[in-house]
């Protein structure tokens, strides 16, 4: 039983932070991969940044596989990803964000990448991603760069959803 992650919310400091490289993939990157699927599958999410559990090392989980009743899950797990190819043509999907609670936006981005990283045995493999896996590979590596989805909105927008969370959190509903 891999133990659950607290994820964090806006606007802790740690969100807005540049994650670092791992040195290799490691038992204790492995254990930290499988923390944080434990942690994603139990919020729910479709994708999980370290960052958003208080770790600053550049590590991701994702799986955007609907999860019926004896489905097997489909994690992805990556140390170190990098985007080696973007396509010119741009996809707009409503994303939301565990730590942006229950605010959602349209969000830009380029329609499917490639992305090079290391996988769970240490290896190293590249994903194409389109659709909303592209969507979600894109906003969990600007996770690791310390940038939100919110960034990309207006100002207004942005402190609109900001305050909303707030509230949110006074109400104790978080
Ligand atoms: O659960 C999540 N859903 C989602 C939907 C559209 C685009 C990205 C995502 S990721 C998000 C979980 C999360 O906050 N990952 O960092
Ligand atoms: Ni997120």
């Amino acid at each position: 039983m891999s133990k659950n992650y607290t994820i964090i919310t806006v606007p802790d400091p740690l969100l807005k932070q540049v994650a670092q490289p791992v040195a290799r993939v490691d038992e204790a990157v492995r254990t930290q991969m499988d923390a944080m699927l434990a942690t994603m599958y139990n919020a729910p999410g479709i994708g999980l940044a370290a960052n958003q559990v208080s770790l600053l090392n550049r590590v991701l989980v994702m799986d955007i596989s609907r999860r019926e009743e004896g489905d097997e899950a489909t994690p992805i797990c990556m140390a170190n990803p990098e985007i080696v190819w973007e396509s010119e043509e741009i996809s707009v999907m409503e994303e939301g964000c565990l730590s942006i609670p229950r605010q959602y936006a349209e969000v830009e981005r380029p329609a499917s990448v490639r992305v090079k990283y290391l996988d769970y045995e240490g290896k190293e493999a590249e994903l194409k991603a389109e659709g909303l896996l592209s969507h979600c590979v894109q906003h969990e590596i600007d996770h690791l760069n310390g940038v939100l989805f919110i960034d990309y909105l207006s100002s207004l927008k942005r402190n609109m959803i900001l305050r909303r969370v707030e509230k949110l959190k006074k109400q104790a509903v978080l």
